[in-house]
């Protein structure tokens, strides 16, 4: 296992589709297990492979509500094949954009289908965070990002500050020495 450095914005590679997965390999297996270290490393609620530069479909999510109690959920080839007419409205963060949050608004509930770990196909109904937080990884696994869904002028003044912290070298990508703005 080992914890990956996490791509932050700006950066051209999380607004780049990733490709499907051919075959649920070893490596595949690794990578997830990989992406759960570094979300844990992140206090993360969930990752998608594009955030530490791998343009492959997998994500993981862990929306445990007992502290100290992990529910790790690993997604291969993830789809929503159905989001309900309801919506609802979470303060979302991302670990690809650090300490910027805003409120978005998503369909309240969603049924995803996807590859299991050992590449069988499964279904999956999602509500609350869960379902706010699938959706915000499957829109990775697109090229999308949260900030997408917000109002272009809350979107600049995240993508500034951004900007000038990455200018003065504020983000490592060791969780240890991550830094505040
Ligand atoms: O850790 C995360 N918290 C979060 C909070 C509300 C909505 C979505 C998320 S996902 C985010 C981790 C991340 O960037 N995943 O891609
Ligand atoms: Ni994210």
């Amino acid at each position: 296992m080992a914890i990956l450095p996490l791509v932050i914005e700006p950066d051209a590679r999380l607004h780049i589709p990733s490709e499907s997965v051919v075959r649920v390999d070893d490596a595949v297996r690794q990578l997830l297990n990989d992406m759960l270290e570094t979300m844990y490393a992140h206090e993360g609620i969930g990752l998608a492979a594009v955030q530490v530069g791998v343009h492959q479909r997998c994500i993981v999510v862990d929306v445990a509500q007992r502290e100290g109690r992990r529910e790790p959920m690993k997604f291969i080839n993830p789809e929503i094949v159905e989001k309900s007419e309801a919506p609802s409205v979470f303060l979302e963060g991302c670990l690809s954009f650090p300490d910027q949050y805003s409120e978005v608004e998503r369909p309240e509930r969603v049924t995803v289908r996807y590859l299991d770990e050992r590449g069988e196909e499964k279904t999956l109904e999602a509500e609350g965070i869960l379902a706010t937080c699938l959706q915000h990884e499957i829109d990775h696994t697109n090229g999308i990002v949260f900030v997408d869904h917000i109002s272009k002028l809350k979107r600049d003044m995240i993508l500034r500050k951004l900007t000038k912290a990455k200018r003065l070298g504020l983000f490592s990508s060791h969780p240890e020495g991550s830094a505040t703005m």
